[in-house]
């Protein structure tokens, strides 16, 4: 067996985790050696459900044949070809099958390697889109509070996760940001979409009466707010985000890493909610998480305003070297056809009332002081600890993952998300785990 196949290393300094207490992982490190369908091992042999789809990608569920086949096959036949000024066969056929199941009118597709960079393209494709469209003065990004759209500086200066902030510098100038949606106060324990707050989408009014719209380049929201700790769009605002960005010409972007294939019961948030933006960015579910992939879609206005000019010239000065990488596209090839033979993109809808059922069954749980869902996404908010904040969560986590399931937390809010084939029995077992943990934690 040679050095790479052992599951244990003796040395974990070098590599500098991301998004990890590094110095307490490595006293008492946690970790995975193989996966299938809706379980985790890990390196002492135990069997771990997967109650975050990874991180809110492994759509699928693990290793399914489709896409493990699909990978090495392309591995074997074409690498890897230039992504610019060139193309392959199957980065074309892969866009086509993208605008097929996109929202009515999206119907570009630019790639990428993931939801940062999508986020990134996305701002910049507005900002040029105006220009290109003689309004050069509108370059200003509205985000929101408590957004998460990445990790670059475009996605951290329009996002509004403080501590993903405030360590690096002054980020992007000319941005705002809209208030949050979390409104436990009213909103606390509701089911799916919560009643109140559909006005707050009012304070785009405000911020376009501050700046003047012919100012303002782009809005960007998740349509449900994942990484945060999961905040819903009340009922109505969406709608009226809609119809404003409308009015004022601003273009309306929906971060859809974690909301698009099939998280929610529909293909995409845009087509639950019943709202189009103008760009969607997606990610992680779009190639299982298996391959890094990301994928922007645009509307055909909007890619149309940069077919202008001579012929010869390149039209966007953007793009990686990775965009649209065979393998990833062979990836994701093979996860829209494991999405269609099992109708994973629609199967949310007829689990969520039950996903819901189970969820909200923790109220009354010790500490919990709030219950989120929509589709296959539940929150549980705990109380933190005085003085203490993250910290009970975090034994949640650990705990959890002693005893055999993986949950995510993000501050005192336990996340779930799993994969879209779970059973109702899963449904019951992660719920149980849940429950256990939380009777067993400080
Ligand atoms: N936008 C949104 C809405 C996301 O949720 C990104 C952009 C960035 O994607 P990349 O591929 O660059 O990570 C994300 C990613 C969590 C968690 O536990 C959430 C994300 C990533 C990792 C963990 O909540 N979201
Ligand atoms: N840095 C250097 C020195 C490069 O040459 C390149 C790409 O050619 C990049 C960064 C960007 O890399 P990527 O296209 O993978 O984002």
């Amino acid at each position: 067996m040679s050095n790479r196949l052992k599951v244990t290393p003796n040395d974990l300094s070098a590599f500098w985790m991301p998004f990890t207490a590094n110095r307490q992982f490595k006293q008492a490190p946690r970790m995975f050696v193989s996966a299938k369908d809706m379980h985790y091992t890990t390196s002492d042999g135990r069997k771990v459900l997967d109650g975050t789809a990874g991180l809110w990608c492994v759509n699928a569920g693990h290793c399914r044949p489709k896409i493990t086949e699909a990978i090495q096959h392309q591995a074997a036949e074409l690498d890897y070809a230039p992504a610019f000024q060139m193309g392959h066969p199957i980065v074309f056929e892969l866009a086509n099958r993208l605008v097929d199941i996109a929202p009515k009118g999206m119907d570009h597709v630019f790639f990428t390697n993931s939801g940062s960079e999508s986020v990134d393209t996305a701002l910049k494709m507005a900002i040029a889109y105006h220009r290109a469209k003689g309004e050069g003065a509108r370059t200003r990004l509205i985000g929101r509070e408590r957004g998460y759209h990445g990790v670059n500086f475009g996605g951290i200066s329009v996002g509004g996760i403080v501590s993903n902030r405030k360590m690096f510098g002054t980020l992007l100038g000319g941005v705002d940001h809209m208030p949050h949606t979390h409104l436990p106060e009213k909103n606390a324990f509701s089911k799916g979409v919560p009643e109140h707050g559909a006005e707050l989408a009012n304070e785009l009014e405000r911020i376009v009466a501050l700046h003047d719209a012919s100012t303002i380049a782009a809005v960007i929201v998740e349509p449900v707010a994942g990484s945060t700790g999961v905040i819903l769009p009340p009922k109505g605002y969406l709608q009226k985000l809609r119809e404003i960005c409308t009015k004022h010409g601003i273009l309306l972007i929906f971060d859809e890493v974690i909301t698009g294939f099939g998280r929610l019961g529909a293909p995409f948030a845009a087509d639950y909610f019943g709202v189009t933006p103008d760009i969607m960015t997606t990610a992680k579910g779009v190639s299982n998480g298996v391959i890094p992939m990301g994928a922007v879609f645009v509307k055909k206005e909007i890619h149309d305003a940069f077919m202008t000019g001579p012929e010869h010239m390149i039209e966007f000065f953007h793009g990686y070297t990775y965009s649209g990488n065979p393998i990833a596209c062979a990836a994701a090839l093979g996860t829209l056809d494991t999405y269609k033979e099992e109708g994973l993109l629609t199967r949310g809808e007829e689990l969520a009332p039950y996903w819901e059922d189970a969820l909200h069954s923790l109220k009354g749980e010790p500490n919990v002081i709030d219950i989120r869902n929509i589709g296959l996404i539940g929150a549980i908010e705990l109380a933190p600890i005085a003085g203490q904040p993250t910290k009970r969560a975090f034994s949640a986590f650990v705990k959890a993952f002693e005893r055999g399931a993986l949950i995510r937390t993000t501050g005192d809010i336990i996340a779930l998300s799993p994969p879209l084939i779970i059973t109702k029995g899963q449904i019951n077992e992660l719920i149980d785990h849940v429950r256990d943990v939380l009777r067993s934690i400080d």
